[in-house]
């Protein structure tokens, strides 16, 4: 009798399991805050003991280091060179940044990458080798603070270039592309050979477990050569890992170019904060640098391996959160709209993680990153001219778009693709082209309920 009625209720709730599938986009780590911690809390499956190593990476993301010498020594030797004094100030309550607001508003969260544009084949060889050729004044990336008695490299101005697209049903979208300009170069003019690349802070939800999937599982998507011949033609970034001291796939950046969290968050910290570590040891000063040079050290290195360690815990253990609304029949339409648009061909819906040693929490997760963590080239539209590796001027990183329909409530602005450009999720879609050129006009062409509903898919995730 039990049984019976057992089973009549289960038949009655299992239309309503298989509905809710994809609610959990971070599988087990999956949260469900929806206010503006919603990018902040460790991931739902983390063990207990674990949360402790969450918190600690989590003070040391957060708090600013300070010059030295200090009495903090656990975080001094900020500089002498840096963008600012902490990653939270640019990876915004673990969200995203900004570009600059109004005219006086400063340019945190937003880093100006440059180097030198390869001119022979000898040169491309290194591009492909190193990522970048450095300029010999600036190296590769701008500082625009330094600590007292060193001078900060330049100061970071936007300007807007705005135009216009019209789609199918008469409504006008106005789209802005920032335009950079540099003043007070402290270390020499810069010629026309130089190439920049704006880029804004990514939010951090997840990354744990795109670093856990297997290069097989990525390699699967990529078509580099169009064999299927629709249009699009992913393909991996090969970069330079230090501790292995070869070239492998890239993962993480707008092109994907650094292998791993550890590295990406060391070559933060060197880079934009000017703390050294056992991955980079050298200070971000150029051999024209002298003062840069000269200046105090924090320790050698600034941040110890534990230290590294407690970080890149944290940057691959916040949660995923889960979906919302999912069952309104509007986004339910959306979700075709993605599907038929071809949107799904690059933010690759699903994936299972494969069974990692010591890492429970992100171990044969169902996850719905909407990404393929290949990079595709964007068309001129959203090109940097900038090559990185192996990814060409024109060639982004799918990002993913779980957590992205929170990016208001976390951040308070919408602020979306590489350069923070795109003010709102149709403006993104709408910068689209290159391989993406089809699903940009497809939605360009579809009606204005079609349209709405593939928006609020976007914020169901
Ligand atoms: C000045 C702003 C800034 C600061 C400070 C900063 N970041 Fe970032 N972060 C960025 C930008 C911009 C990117 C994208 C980089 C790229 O495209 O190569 C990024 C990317 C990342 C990523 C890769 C995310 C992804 O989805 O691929 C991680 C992880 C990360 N940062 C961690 C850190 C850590 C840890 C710190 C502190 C040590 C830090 N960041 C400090 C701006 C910043
Ligand atoms: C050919 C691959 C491809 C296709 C197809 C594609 N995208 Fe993208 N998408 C990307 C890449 C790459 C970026 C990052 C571009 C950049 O930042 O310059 C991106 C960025 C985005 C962003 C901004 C994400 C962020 O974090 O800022 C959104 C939203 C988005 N895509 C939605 C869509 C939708 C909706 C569709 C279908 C209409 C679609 N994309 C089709 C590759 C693709
Ligand atoms: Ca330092
Ligand atoms: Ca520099
Ligand atoms: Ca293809």
């Amino acid at each position: 009798m039990w049984g019976l009625l057992f089973f009549f209720l289960s038949v009655l709730f299992l239309p309503v399991k298989v509905y809710s599938f994809g609610v959990n986009s971070g599988g087990a780590t999956s949260v469900s805050k929806t206010n503006n911690d919603a990018f902040s809390l460790p991931a739902a499956n983390l063990s207990f003991e674990r949360r402790l190593d969450f918190s600690v990476g989590n003070s040391f993301f957060r708090n600013p280091w300070v010059i030295a010498p200090s009495a903090t020594t656990a975080r001094d030797g900020l500089g002498p060179l840096f963008n600012t004094n902490g990653c939270q100030n640019c990876h915004i309550r673990d969200g995203r940044g900004h570009l600059p607001q109004a005219a006086d508003d400063n340019a945190v969260s937003l880093l100006v990458r440059m180097s030198i544009r390869p001119h022979s084949a000898e040169q491309e060889q290194r591009v492909l080798r190193h990522g970048v050729i450095p300029h010999p004044l600036y190296g590769d990336q701008i500082q625009d603070f330094a600590v007292p008695g060193v001078d900060a490299e330049a100061q970071i101005h936007i300007t807007y270039q705005t135009q216009t697209v019209t789609l199918a049903d008469g409504s006008v979208v106005t789209l802005r592309k920032p335009h950079l300009t540099l003043s007070q170069l402290a270390y020499g003019a810069l010629d026309d050979d130089v190439v920049y690349s704006l880029r804004m802070a990514p939010p951090m939800i997840g990354l744990g477990l795109l670093e856990a999937l297997n290069d097989e599982q990525i390699e699967q998507l990529a078509d580099p050569q169009d064999e299927n011949n629709d249009g699009i033609s992913g393909r991996s970034n090969r970069v330079w890992d230090v501790e292995q001291q070869k070239l492998v796939r890239g993962r993480f950046g707008w092109k994907a170019e650094q292998p791993s969290l550890k590295q990406q968050n060391a070559a933060a910290f060197n880079g934009d904060i000017g703390i050294t570590s056992s991955l980079f040891p050298a200070e971000n000063c150029r051999a024209a640098q002298q003062a840069c040079l000269d200046a105090p050290s924090g320790g050698k290195p600034e941040l110890s391996d534990k230290l590294l360690d407690s970080v890149t815990f944290y940057t691959g253990n916040l949660g995923v959160p889960a979906r919302r609304n999912v069952d309104d029949p509007q986004v339910k339409r959306g979700e075709a709209v993605f599907v038929e648009a071809g949107c799904g061909d690059c933010h690759h819906v699903a994936f299972t993680t494969p069974t990692l040693p010591g890492r429970p929490q992100h171990s044969a997760q169902t996850i719905h990153p909407y990404t393929d963590m290949l990079l595709h080239d964007m068309g001129p539209g959203l090109a940097d001219d900038r090559a990185v590796f192996a990814a060409s001027g024109s060639e982004w990183r799918t990002p993913p778009l779980w957590g992205i329909g929170l990016t208001k409530t976390v951040s308070g602005f919408e602020h979306y693709l590489h350069d923070g450009r795109a003010e709102s999720l149709l403006e993104a879609v709408l910068w689209h082209g290159g391989e993406a050129k089809q699903s940009r006009d497809y939605i360009v062409r579809a009606q204005r309920t079609e349209r709405e509903a593939l928006l609020a898919f976007l914020r169901s995730l």
